[in-house]
């Protein structure tokens, strides 16, 4: 099933993820993993987090690999933590389905030791760089509320958040006031 993205300024964007414990792993939770990875190639995105689909758990899906064609297989990662980070790095051209119409270049972590869990419970770890030490980063900060775009100048995000105001205002004339 396709879930609905939020999107910005949702508060529910800014709500910090609780970690899993082993016994929360049911089948009720591989069913929100399916879904958010179908979600994600459906968008498409490379990943995705629990919260911009307003649930307030640790659990991300990625797939960095899939082209569109190839077999899918997504990475659904529960409670990933960063253990190590290592240099800069400038993400360019950093985008969110979250945060529509906006890309920007973001300073990031240029290596990154990942540790999380499995559907299973098993423990695993990553050592990224690049695209996937970004997307990781990008991930884990929406789990604990944080959006790409509270990682750059204040100035190009008060330019975004008047748009983004400005694109709502205008979407909700289109559509009529709320009847009650
Ligand atoms: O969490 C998200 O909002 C997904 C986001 C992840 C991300 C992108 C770039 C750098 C770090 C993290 C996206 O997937 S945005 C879409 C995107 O980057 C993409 C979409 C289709 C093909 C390739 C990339
Ligand atoms: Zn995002």
């Amino acid at each position: 099933m396709l879930l609905t993205v939020l999107h910005f300024p949702d508060p529910k964007l800014r709500v910090e993820a609780e970690p899993f414990t082993k016994e929360e792993v049911s089948d009720e939770i591989r069913e929100l993993a399916r879904d958010m990875a179908e979600t994600m190639y459906d968008e498409p995105g490379i990943g995705l987090a629990a919260t911009q689909v307003g649930i307030a758990k640790r659990l991300i899906v990625m797939d960095l690999d899939w082209d569109g064609e190839s077999e899918r297989s997504p990475r659904i990662l529960l409670n990933p933590e960063i253990m190590t980070r290592e240099g800069r790095a400038l993400s360019e051209e950093e985008g969110c389905l979250s945060v529509p119409d906006f890309k920007s270049d973001v300073e990031r972590d240029a290596r990154v030791v990942v540790r999380a869990r499995t559907l299973d419970w098993e423990e695993v770890e990553f050592d990224a760089t690049e695209l996937e030490a970004f997307c990781f980063q990008h991930e884990i900060d929406h789990l604990n509320g944080v959006l790409f775009i509270d990682r750059i100048s204040r100035l190009k995000r008060d330019l975004y958040v008047r748009r983004r105001k400005k694109q709502l205002r205008r979407e909700q004339e289109e559509t009529g006031p709320a009847v009650s």
